[in-house]
């Protein structure tokens, strides 16, 4: 099986001056974009540091929540497929990412009907699971499982607690059998024959983490969930998500990756 986090390329965009607009659910406070285009900068760096060829797209200032790349498709080796974002002010993003997309995966796939967004994927070793959400609908996870299988990848769809944004906002890989998840999705059933390490109490935030080879991204103030790692043996990188994590993103967020 191919591994689900070897990856040699990735594929981010530079935040527009209106990410400071980003979708939230809270109605919290703006970030700082002088202080979100560093996590930014810093994420690219970090994954050119890991070994990846890392493209940067322009920003789009139309776009306040384009910089999150992972909703707007979905990458393998073998072609890519593009979304249709549940939230209308994204659906736009689509049509400009498709030509850097084309570029790099002559089989590009395309979504027609329903809605899902990149954040409700998660791709297992040996299968992909697609959460229903607020921006995933039963009609774009069954288009989406069917477009998978076209690449050869086998799709289960899956519930997505209420309150969670995306299905991978409450869960990532730590390792091919093991899913750091909020307790909310410790039963969740295609969780089953995987080991489901839950994220310490009052760090339900640090779910979001991306593993990019040997290494897991994880946001810097989750100490506990750090020292979870450490005690696993698993090589973790700290990074700033103190500014996107106010327009509800986290680490997976900012990249397509394959
Ligand atoms: C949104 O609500 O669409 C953005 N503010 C955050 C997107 C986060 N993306 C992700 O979790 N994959």
């Amino acid at each position: 099986m191919p591994s689900p986090y070897h990856f040699t390329h990735a594929l981010c965009r530079t935040p527009a001056p209106s990410a400071v607009h980003g979708i939230r659910a809270d109605g919290g406070p703006d970030p700082d974009f002088t202080g979100l285009a560093a996590e930014h900068a810093a994420y690219v760096a970090t994954l050119r540091d890991l070994g990846l060829a890392v493209e940067v797209l322009p920003p789009l200032d139309d776009f306040p929540d384009a910089l999150f790349t992972e909703d707007v498709a979905l990458t393998f080796p073998e072609g890519a497929i593009l979304l249709r974002p549940g939230a209308p002010s994204r659906t736009g993003e689509v049509d400009h990412i498709r030509d850097a997309l084309a570029a790099h995966h002559p089989r590009l796939l395309e979504m027609t009907t329903g809605h899902a967004e990149g954040g409700d994927v998660l791709r297992l070793a040996d299968r992909v699971i697609i959460g229903l959400s607020d921006r995933t609908d039963r009609a774009g996870a069954t288009e989406l499982a069917g477009l998978l299988a076209k690449l050869g990848q086998h799709a289960e769809i899956a519930q997505t607690p209420p309150g969670v944004l995306h299905f991978k906002t409450g869960c990532s890989l730590i390792d091919e059998r093991t899913i750091l998840a909020v307790p909310a999705m410790r039963d969740c059933p295609e969780f089953a024959g995987l080991e489901v390490v839950l994220t310490p109490t009052g760090e339900e935030g640090a779910a979001n983490i991306l593993r990019v080879r040997d290494t897991v991204l994880i946001g810097d103030r989750w100490l506990a969930t750090h020292a979870m790692l450490a005690a696993r043996g698993v090589p973790f990188r700290p990074m700033a998500t103190e500014q996107i994590a106010r327009i509800d993103a986290g680490l997976s967020c900012m990249s397509l990756r394959w």
